[in-house]
């Protein structure tokens, strides 16, 4: 699973990039300051089971400070996109190929109204926010309705004529793209177009099905980032009523504080309502500055950062997801080596025990015998469907370590 961070130009993807994934891609006040996909690994933050079993873990794929586990996901920023990217405009439709691999999107927008539909800069509170949510859906819509209608005609007509189905033709188009003929089936069948005659499909037929078969296949969250700004809360009000899931963010102030946590000036864990300064005595008094203002425009008045939030909602709200902790002893819950619930992996709702044998190796998933339920210390069967939390261990042929 992937998630990608889309949005027009400065709005703070970037930014929100390397907050959530401490690195150093360039950031800058003006327009199509990233060119090239960045990739790197966020974390999701969740409560974890080394509470509730009442044991002192030592994981080595993520990471637990005081029961609260650190899990590692991929994350991808991509260059900006401005209205009509889809014909080329900008830089494009470059980045809609880089969000080829996303499973979700976060979709960053300047709640505070302080750019333009290109990123330029202009007076806060100038531009509403909302067209941006609409301009970059449209453009995505466009892009991948561009890719179907390359030979629309010869495909409706094949369709038409009973050879191959248009299911299967259009998701052929859009293989790459992590999209399945399931969820393109799905959105044929929700706006009740007829399967067996694709040529009486109109082209506003075809770009709502575009629409719909983005809306399943990449589910998005927006991320109403520059919260810090005085013109940002009526903005993200104004989103709220008319968006699904809207989470307000200040990804600069994230990214100040887990630089300073990088640096041991304060304690504070990605998602925390409050931070922690560990020698204010020792802090300059432009450092002092920075974490009064963080305090006062963010803390106090939104509770959180949100860049946390918004990458457990990517994972848990849009894509359904879970998280397991496998083992290779069930009794001392820990691997070979001893690490005591060693690794958590995130997987989809649905998830059996046999998938998750695959996501650890192969050869573990090709030899599955059974798996056993840690917890309950019962037996589980190869489609027994996974729960959140669960620890599971496999028993297979495959040797291992
Ligand atoms: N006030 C405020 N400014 C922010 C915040 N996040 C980012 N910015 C600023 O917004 C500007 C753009 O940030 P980038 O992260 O480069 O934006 P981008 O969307 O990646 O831009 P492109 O790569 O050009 O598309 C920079 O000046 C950031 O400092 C925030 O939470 N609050
Ligand atoms: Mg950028």
């Amino acid at each position: 699973m992937i998630v990608g961070v889309i949005g027009k130009p400065n709005t703070g993807k970037t930014t929100f990039f390397n907050a959530s994934t401490l690195s150093h891609a360039p950031v800058a006040s003006y327009p199509f300051t990233t060119i090239n996909p960045n990739v790197g690994i966020a974390y999701l933050r969740v409560d974890c089971v080394c509470k509730e079993l009442g044991v002192k873990d030592n994981p080595v794929n993520s990471i637990c400070i005081d029961g609260t586990r650190l899990i590692p996901v991929e994350l991808v920023d991509v260059a900006g996109l401005v209205p009509d990217a889809w014909k080329g405009r900008g830089l494009g439709n470059k980045f809609l190929d880089d969000l080829r691999r996303a499973d979700a999107l976060i979709h960053v927008v300047d709640a505070s109204g302080g750019t333009d539909e290109e990123g330029r800069i202009i007076a806060l509170g100038t531009h509403d926010p909302q067209f941006d949510v609409d301009f970059v859906e449209r453009e995505f819509d466009l892009w991948l309705l561009q890719i179907i209608k390359r030979d629309w005609q010869r495909i409706s007509r094949t369709a038409e004529a009973g050879t191959q189905k248009i299911s299967s033709m259009i998701a052929e188009r859009l293989s790459g793209l992590s999209i399945t003929e399931k969820q393109v089936i799905e959105s044929i069948d929700s706006l009740k177009l007829i399967r067996e005659k694709p040529t009486t499909w109109n082209e506003d037929d075809l770009f709502n099905l575009c629409r719909s078969i983005r809306k399943v296949s990449k589910p998005m969250i927006i991320a109403a980032n520059k919260e810090d700004l005085s013109t940002s809360a009526k903005n993200v009000e104004r989103l709220k009523a008319k968006n699904l899931l809207v989470i307000p963010c200040a990804a600069e102030a994230e990214l100040l504080l887990r630089r300073a946590v990088e640096k041991g000036l304060v304690e504070y864990i990605p998602g925390d309502n409050s931070f922690h300064i560990l020698n204010p005595e020792k802090l300059t008094l432009e450092q002092k500055k920075a974490f009064d203002l963080v305090n006062d425009k963010v803390f106090k008045s939104w509770s959180n950062t949100g860049v946390q939030q918004i990458i457990n909602s990517a994972y848990f709200d849009l894509l359904k997801s879970i998280v397991v902790y496998p083992v290779e002893d069930e009794k001392k819950l820990s691997d070979k080596t001893g690490h005591i619930l060693p690794d958590a992996y995130v997987m989809r709702e649905g998830s059996t025990a046999r998938d998750l044998a695959f996501k650890i190796h192969t050869d573990l998933g090709e030899g599955f015998l059974y798996a056993i339920d840690a917890k309950k210390g019962v037996r589980l069967g190869s489609d027994h469907i996974l729960k959140d939390k669960d620890v599971i261990k496999i028993v297979s042929t495959a040797k291992r370590g």
